[in-house]
């Protein structure tokens, strides 16, 4: 096992992974930024080590930075968190040939999967079922015309490069399906340096639903079962299920084998996630392969009791998995939300700045994983996600009323949160009844428009309820 670890991020996930390697008894190396030199995680490392100024690029983005703190600090392994260069084949690629282990897949599997045209010919190959779409990239015009012939209108035009609904485009007729081509190729090629497309039927207002799966470098992998992420904003989770309301146990064997086939395809090892989009009749689609460990991936700890963290540590120094498919339970109901200092009244305008009170909830069944304190300012440079707070329960009711609760409770005074619009979501009719889908939140804001600038939002309040302001 490796004595001392080094991990490449930053905020809730840095800290996430310096408690696990704690309780492992591992070493760890914080590196940060010059934006977050107040941060208290830092005090729980055992280095730190400041990799550069504010910007992602010149620091969490910088290879040579970290490469250096990683040398001089003498760890045996990275933890590269989400985001940042967790899907950077490159990077992982550098680690290796520093005598650095990346903790997480091999970089062929990265840049397996992370070409989604190529994962879902791996699929396919698999025996998965994919969305009807083209037969690999489509090159130009004319095969896009004739592939969207084929498919029969709406089709998404989707970039190989792309992922979490960069690079798309709907077409739901030839003249706009040519201007998507064309726009979604200069978007990719300008974004991912790459401008490959590909065609898929376009399934309307689908369940997202999604897979954790573990491999080991020895070829055993299982799946620790779904998470239901279907409450979105412009592609951004804002609450994360597990189980999924709409599963059954033959749904749930049928899209659990078929993850483990993709990630066997792609020779997967270490955490990751298969996402599969599911229609109002219940068929599954794969649709792409997330090569990390996920924001999300905590409601998962919570109904299977295990710690995904720790599975990836010991992955990646070649142990074998101890866990079976079959030794793995889910239990009870586990429900997530994404407190984000965001301006919900203001288009989710991020809202950076000092915290002046911090009041985190707690009591039975809450699980809070934050970086977050009175005082902390939060940097304008990064996402705004201050933390995610989750109730496990025995119910997806009872969870629910308890992730309410905890919500009340909870005290965020200085910067606008997500807390007033997820406490509206939770006690939402058809969230209540677990039958939302993935256009759920944009037809609530479309029902419940915010106010207009200006006005609305910020009436005079007495001082009794101002402390209430930001809940
Ligand atoms: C789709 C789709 C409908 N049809 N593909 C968006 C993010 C990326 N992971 C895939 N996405 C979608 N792909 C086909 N063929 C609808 C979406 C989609 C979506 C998917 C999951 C969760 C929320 C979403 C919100 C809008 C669109």
């Amino acid at each position: 096992m490796f004595k001392r670890i080094l991990v490449a991020n930053r905020g809730e996930i840095a800290q996430r992974v310096i408690r696990t390697c704690r309780e492992m008894g591992i070493e760890t190396v914080a590196v940060y930024s010059q934006a977050d030199a107040d941060a208290l995680y830092l005090r729980q490392a055992d280095e730190t080590i400041c990799i550069g100024p504010a910007q992602g690029a010149r620091s969490y983005l910088n290879i040579p930075s970290i490469i250096s703190a990683a040398e001089i600090a003498d760890v045996e392994a990275i933890h590269p968190g989400y985001g940042f260069l967790s899907e950077n084949s490159h990077f992982a690629e550098v680690c290796n040939s520093c005598n650095i282990t990346f903790i997480g897949p091999s970089p062929e599997s990265i840049e397996a999967v992370g070409n989604k045209a190529n994962a879902r010919a791996l699929a396919k190959q698999a025996g998965v079922p994919v969305v009807p779409g083209s037969d690999g990239p489509v090159g130009d015009e004319d095969l896009a015309l004739r592939t969207a012939k084929r498919l029969g209108y709406p089709v998404m035009i989707k970039a190989a490069a792309g992922g979490g609904g960069r690079g798309m485009r709907i077409a739901r007729n030839d003249p706009s399906l040519v201007s998507g081509f064309h726009a979604a190729k200069s978007e990719a090629e300008a974004a991912f340096g790459d401008g490959t497309v590909y065609l898929e039927k376009f399934i309307e207002n689908p369940r997202h639903v999604e897979f954790q799966i573990l491999g080991d470098q020895h070829g055993n992998l299982i799946h620790l079962f779904e998470r239901d992420c279907s409450v979105q904003r412009r592609h951004q989770k804002l609450i994360e299920e597990s189980p999924s309301p709409l599963m059954t146990p033959e749904l749930r064997k049928a899209m659990g084998d078929a993850a483990v086939r993709v990630a066997k395809a792609a020779g997967y090892h270490n955490a990751g996630t298969v996402e599969f989009l599911v229609d109002r009749n219940r068929n599954f689609f794969f649709i792409e392969v997330n090569a990390r460990i996920q924001v999300e991936h905590s409601v998962t700890e919570l109904v299977t009791g295990i710690d995904l963290v720790e599975q990836q540590i010991r992955i990646a120094s070649g142990e074998v998995l101890s866990l079976r498919q079959d030794s793995v339970q889910q239990v009870g109901h586990a429900v997530e939300v994404r407190i984000n200092a965001e301006d919900p009244d203001r288009d989710f305008k991020p809202s950076p700045g000092r915290i002046d009170m911090f009041v985190p909830p707690g009591g039975p069944g809450i699980r809070l994983d934050s970086h977050a304190f009175s005082g902390y300012r939060i940097p304008p440079n990064y996402d705004s996600m201050i933390g995610k707070l989750m109730a496990h329960r025995p119910t997806r009711e009872h969870a629910i009323r308890c992730l309410s609760r905890a919500l009340e409770e909870f005290v965020i005074e200085g910067p606008k949160t997500t807390i007033p619009i997820l406490r509206k979501i939770l006690n939402h009719p058809d969230f209540r009844a677990g039958e939302h889908d993935t256009g759920f939140v944009a037809r609530y804001f479309a029902a419940n428009p915010p106010p207009p600038p200006g006005r609305g939002s910020a009436p005079a309040i007495p001082a009794a309820s101002a402390a209430k302001e930001s809940r």
